[in-house]
């Protein structure tokens, strides 16, 4: 991957460490996942649709349609065959760090927090979102889930049925 990646996946790693060990999850697990999340974020589409096809999953329509969704996917699998992590959490980490989903662990909370909050991250609207996390996870989630939401309507975008169902389960509060 590219330096930028490289640097940014660090600071993922570093951020999720941090949030692991405030709010109770596996350090190590956190660090491995945050290292991880954007393994197959720069390999070309064709070969990450390869990596998804060889592990059986067939894409519905929003994800066809949504080819900067296909990282976490790819990602996943290619942890799962290729680097033969065995461990689900980990896996589910990087599965679900671009849309979220129901019901996420919290090992999957602390990484989609993190790679909103990464040192080197700095859209407008950063510092709110690092303060929410340092309130509370759910809180984050939040708010980084409205901020997409929004973002993706805005420019015509589809949204994946997960990032929807995780923003009304955490907007309801159950
Ligand atoms: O890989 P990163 O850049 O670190 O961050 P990410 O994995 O959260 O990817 C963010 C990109 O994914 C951003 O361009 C918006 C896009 N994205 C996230 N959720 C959805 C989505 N795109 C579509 N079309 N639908 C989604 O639900
Ligand atoms: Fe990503
Ligand atoms: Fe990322």
């Amino acid at each position: 991957m590219s330096e930028e990646r490289y640097i940014h996946s660090i600071n993922v790693a570093t951020e999720a460490v941090f949030l692991a060990k405030k709010y109770g999850a596996d350090e190590k697990k956190a660090e491995i996942a945050g290292i991880l999340h954007d393994i197959t974020k720069e390999t070309p589409k064709e070969e990450q649709l390869q990596i998804i096809a060889m592990d059986g999953i067939i894409l519905d329509d929003v994800e066809k349609a949504a080819p900067k969704l296909w990282h976490s996917i790819s990602g996943a699998a290619f942890i799962k065959n290729q680097l033969q992590i065995t461990d689900e959490d980990i896996i589910n980490a990087v599965r679900y760090h671009t849309t979220a989903r129901q019901n996420m662990s919290l090992l999957e909370k602390v990484i989609f927090v993190a790679d909103f909050t990464g040192a080197e991250r700095n859209y407008p609207g950063v510092e709110i979102m690092r303060q929410k996390s340092y309130l509370g996870l759910e809180e984050a989630m939040a708010f980084g889930l409205s901020f997409s939401i929004k973002d993706l309507a805005e420019r015509n975008k589809p949204i994946c049925r997960c990032t929807i169902d995780a923003f009304n389960q955490i907007i309801i509060g159950k």
